[in-house]
């Protein structure tokens, strides 16, 4: 069965953040989906075991953005 979380992310403000932030997150290990929801800055994650929040933080702040 898979994980769900979701995480809000500050500083987004356009489509070309939400592709930075998605890409990124993408390459965590185990990560099948990624769902951003630019207005609200909610990024859902499903995978395939749960995340630790610190790797969830080091992909966002590598795609310019950060964990509220
Ligand atoms: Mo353009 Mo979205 O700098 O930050 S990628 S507004």
């Amino acid at each position: 069965s898979s994980s769900t979380q979701t995480f809000t992310v500050t500083g987004m403000t356009c489509g070309h953040c939400v592709a930075s932030v998605t890409e990124e997150v993408s390459e965590l290990a185990g990560v099948e989906d990624v769902a951003v929801d630019l207005a609200t800055g909610s990024v859902t994650i499903t995978s395939s075991t749960p995340l630790e929040d610190d790797a969830v933080r080091v992909a966002v702040e590598e795609a310019g953005y950060a964990l509220a």
